[in-house]
């Protein structure tokens, strides 16, 4: 790393730190009279060489934003959008009338999974989980790569478009599954998430093309483990 490189470094840990108040969960536990996409806490080139700046830009500007458009339309169809807390929506669609029950189910999953997931990478973050949540996945996996390795491979298995995930169910413990579209830990599984990969092809094919696998290789060196320890402890208690 050259001196350019660490001067790169502190600037983005200190725009991490000036946005650390920003949660993905707590974000869903709020309501919302307008959506608005969120900031990344960090700059479209902050988590390269692992993921690309292009890649960045047009996921979160792009498909991010489009689906935060999407929601703003849908309100005054559907007034519970702006009444009840996203995780209450997400965890029961049969609430939302059916003629919007579909967009619903897309955008506003679409707009949790990829807020969860801008909050989730971080650059130059810890190697591996601390405290609670090594103690969990070590007692459930055995290891955190044999972990990593489960969420992997239901991250390559997932056939088209969706998310692979750790999560923690109703009975409190760590399962890995995945979703297609997106669809998210709550509707699915009842579940809360810890850690969540986007695999669509628009998360990895300006940089890695078909290989999935290079893409979820290079993904871990960006988790925020700190943030995934916080998103356990919000998800058991
Ligand atoms: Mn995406």
């Amino acid at each position: 790393m050259n001196r350019r490189d660490v001067v790169k470094t502190i600037a983005a840990t200190a725009a991490v730190a000036s946005t650390a108040k920003f949660s993905a969960l707590a974000f869903a536990d709020e309501t919302a009279a307008t959506f608005t996409l969120p900031p990344l806490g960090y700059g479209y080139d902050a988590l390269e060489p692992h993921i690309d700046t292009a890649t960045m830009k047009v996921h979160h500007s792009g498909h991010h934003a489009a689906f935060v458009k999407n929601l703003n339309g849908l309100v005054e169809k559907v007034p519970d959008l702006k009444t009840k807390k996203i995780t209450e929506i997400l965890s029961d669609l049969s609430i939302v009338p059916e003629d919007s029950r579909t967009a619903v189910r897309n955008n506003l999953g679409g707009h949790f999974n990829h807020t969860f997931f801008w909050d989730l990478m971080t650059p130059g973050g810890a190697k591996g989980p601390s405290a609670d949540l090594k103690s969990a996945i070590d007692a459930t996996f055995g290891s955190q790569e044999k972990m990593i390795e489960d969420v992997n491979k239901a991250a390559s298995t997932r056939f088209g478009s969706g998310w692979a995930w750790l999560a923690v169910d109703e009975n409190k413990k760590l399962v890995v599954f995945s979703t297609a579209n997106q669809d998210t830990p709550h509707m699915d599984m009842a579940a809360k998430p810890v850690i969540g990969i986007d695999v669509w092809e628009h998360a990895y094919y300006l940089k890695h093309m078909n290989k999935r696998a290079d893409y979820l290789k290079a993904w871990w060196n960006t988790v925020n483990w700190d943030k995934a320890a916080e998103n356990f402890k919000t998800a058991s208690t």
